[in-house]
């Protein structure tokens, strides 16, 4: 191609582009398109003026003109259609709120639950589970329960009618507490011990704010030679203070378990009131938290230690008590109707 054909259309493929680049709404690439093909842009002006040009050029330039021309009519067209995909885009505004995802969280029971164990577990303890179908040898008998004895009654037990499968080990049961795991645990394993075991327990109590018939329960057992008392109040206290906080205070009362002699219930000082006396507690000052004790020679002798060089100590909690005092929960229902409303505050 000739100087004289190229010339007209100096730089105008350059301007072309970079004015393509800008348009980014449809207007704009409607400016574009007038501005280079419109009327009175340097492309029509070319053909327009064809005629009048030397014949020696009129073939060159009108081949580049309509080059030019098919070209920028094929770079709108695409143009165009980028911008057609576009609103999309442009109509996500990113400063609208968001869509909130339904979380799921954990119980509150299993919260309290996870803390209570997590008290322990610097102290050494291992966490066991056991069966919730128990034989009423593992219940009752080997913890110093006998057959026939009045202490029986005291708790009341939901027997399963299917035939049991040991029946020397009596008949089955829903465990009225996690005991019987630390008896299986004694029967297979030898001192020194350090377990908690967590877990449901039933009991067919009557329904009311303080009573289910399925709660949770975790219990604690020490065997080891030279295990004390003292030392019961020790690892309760310091568990009782990494709990509730270290300003707790606590109070060992007499009590009496058919499993543990002596035996104990243990109180901490009413956290609404600090010992006044309010309807937390009871007008009380103090607040049940627990119960503990030496165990009994009669549990030790069943499993197969030698009571004489063998000491325990046993604790037990119900874990749907606790979580109502640290959470001012007045209904132990609440935590088992599943109501989202009453869930989704912890
Ligand atoms: C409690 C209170 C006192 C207890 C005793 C035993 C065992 F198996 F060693 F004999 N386990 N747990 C115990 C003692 C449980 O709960 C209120």
């Amino acid at each position: 191609m000739s100087d004289a054909a190229t010339r007209p259309f100096g730089g105008l493929e350059a301007a072309f582009q970079a004015a393509l680049a800008q348009a980014t709404t449809a207007q704009a690439l409607e400016a574009v398109r007038i501005k280079f093909l419109g009327r009175k842009s340097e492309v029509a002006a070319a053909l327009k003026g064809l005629g009048a040009l030397p014949a020696d050029q009129r073939a060159e330039v009108g081949k580049r003109a309509n080059q030019l021309k098919t070209a920028f009519e094929a770079r709108l067209a695409e143009q165009q259609a980028a911008l057609a995909t576009a609103p999309a885009r442009a109509a996500l505004d990113v400063t609208l709120p968001g869509t909130a995802l339904a979380q799921g969280r954990l119980h509150p029971v299993t919260r309290t639950m996870d803390a209570i164990l997590a008290c322990f577990v610097p102290l050494g303890f291992e966490i066991i589970e056991g069966p919730e179908a128990e034989y009423e040898y593992y219940n009752f008998d080997r913890l110093n329960i006998p057959r026939d004895h009045p202490s029986r009654e005291h708790f009341d037990t939901f027997f399963l009618e299917a035939p049991s499968p040991q029946p020397a080990k009596g008949r089955l049961l829903l465990r009225s507490h996690t005991s019987p795991v630390q008896i299986r645990v004694m029967e297979r394993r030898k001192p020194p011990l350090r377990i908690l075991v967590p877990g449901k327990v039933f009991r067919p109590d009557a329904l009311d704010p303080s009573h289910s018939f399925m709660f949770h329960q975790v219990e604690g057992l020490v065997v080891d030679d030279r295990t004390s008392f003292a030392d019961l109040k020790g690892v309760l206290e310091q568990f009782l203070r990494a709990l509730f906080g270290e300003d707790t205070q606590a109070r060992f009362r007499p009590h009496f378990f058919p499993f543990t002699e002596p035996s104990a219930e243990v109180d901490i000082a009413c956290r609404v009131c600090r010992g006044t006396g309010c309807s937390t507690c009871g007008q009380k000052g103090w607040l049940e938290i627990m119960g503990c004790g030496m165990v009994h020679p009669n549990v030790l002798k069943g499993v197969g230690y030698d009571w004489q060089r063998v000491q325990g100590f046993a604790f037990g909690m119900g874990v749907e008590r606790i979580a109502m005092l640290r959470h001012g929960v007045k209904d132990i229902r609440l935590f088992f109707e599943n109501d989202v409303r009453f869930l989704e505050q912890f």
